[in-house]
């Protein structure tokens, strides 16, 4: 039984020790289903609600988000690993000393035209693959576990008087975008955070519709007409974003230390807010997980189509990547 919330666990931890060895997939599926599961989750460092029981395995993880739950698990060896190799990337990315400290990267002024080098690696590099695929097993998902690339986010003071910045800050859920409800979401700082410099979460939309042009947004056509090296800027493009007038509730953000893991549903309602130090550029990793599991979130206004399609172009199984 675990202390924390009462699932019965009846192989818990063994899934950690066993993913790293080459024969456990050739396990039952049963004994695939507990490594999936069972990996004693870590108590969280933040969390939506804040009095909710923590989940203590993927499963009660997976079905808390799909609730409306938030969940922000401590650095580990996986996401330190995989933040490490992100600021040395990046600082390549910018000309830098490759163990330049996240306070001289930081500082280094218009970085975004500069790190499109970055952003492809990181969309292809089989390493990044690996890592991405350690993290996932680090917190129990395995098993036909699907997941994207890593996108690298640097939001700079100042910015969002820039026109073409605006999609950034757009106010949106991750399923108006041609995902599926039962995407989830991790998303890693690159260094430590204050919570003014995390994008916001409006909880109390979770289960509330709020308008939005998502039904403009076919993931077949984005595919055809812009894909993620499309001519056609995004601008140009339908976008889903809501109604400036309506009424959010209240945001949630939080400091987190580097390599925290924020875990949320692609169906909470969430905006990036402008970074708020002059002279400074904040950077994160996120990526999207499709997790094996029997529950979703509900969808109250997502009105997008061509999930499909998107699944099939942009993720991949966790467990075909060897770490
Ligand atoms: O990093 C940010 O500011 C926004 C992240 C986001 O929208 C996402 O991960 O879905
Ligand atoms: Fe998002």
């Amino acid at each position: 039984m675990c202390g924390v919330c009462d699932e019965v666990l009846t192989a818990v931890d063994v899934g950690l020790k066993r993913s790293r060895s080459p024969q456990a997939l050739n396990t039952s599926n049963k004994a695939r289903a507990f490594e999936n599961l069972h990996v004693r989750l870590p108590r969280p460092v933040a969390q939506h609600p804040a009095n909710a029981k923590p989940p203590c395995s993927a499963r009660n993880l997976i079905s808390a988000l799909h609730d409306g739950g938030i969940v922000a698990l401590p650095p580990n060896v996986a996401s330190l690993a995989l933040v490490k190799a992100s600021g040395e990337l990046v600082s390549q990315g910018l000309d830098l000393d490759v163990v330049s400290s996240w306070d001289v990267i930081r500082a280094i002024q218009n970085p975004y035209f500069r790190l499109g080098g970055v952003r492809e690696t990181l969309s292809k590099d089989k390493v990044f693959k690996a890592h991405l695929a350690a993290v996932c097993r680090s917190i129990g998902l395995w098993v036909d576990t699907k997941v994207d690339a890593p996108r690298l986010r640097s939001i700079t003071a100042g910015a969002e008087r820039c026109a073409a910045a605006a999609p950034v800050y757009a106010l949106h859920r991750d399923t108006w975008y041609g995902c599926p409800q039962s995407l989830v979401i991790a998303w890693i700082p690159l260094h430590d955070v204050t919570a003014d410099e995390v994008f916001a979460f409006y909880p109390e939309c979770f289960k509330r519709p709020v308008p939005n042009t998502s039904r403009k947004h076919d993931h077949r056509k984005w595919m055809q007409d812009v894909g993620w090296h499309g001519t056609t800027s995004p601008q140009n493009f339908a976008e889903a974003e809501a109604n400036p007038d309506a009424d959010l509730g209240s945001t949630l953000r939080w400091d987190l230390k580097a390599g925290t893991i924020l875990l949320f549903s692609a169906a909470q309602l969430h905006q990036t807010l402008p970074n708020p130090t002059d002279g400074n550029t904040r950077y994160s990793l996120d990526f999207r997980i499709l997790p094996l599991c029997d529950s979703t979130a509900p969808n109250v206004d997502n009105e997008s189509s061509g999930e499909q399609t998107r699944i099939d172009a942009e993720f991949w199984l966790v467990r075909n990547v060897p770490t």
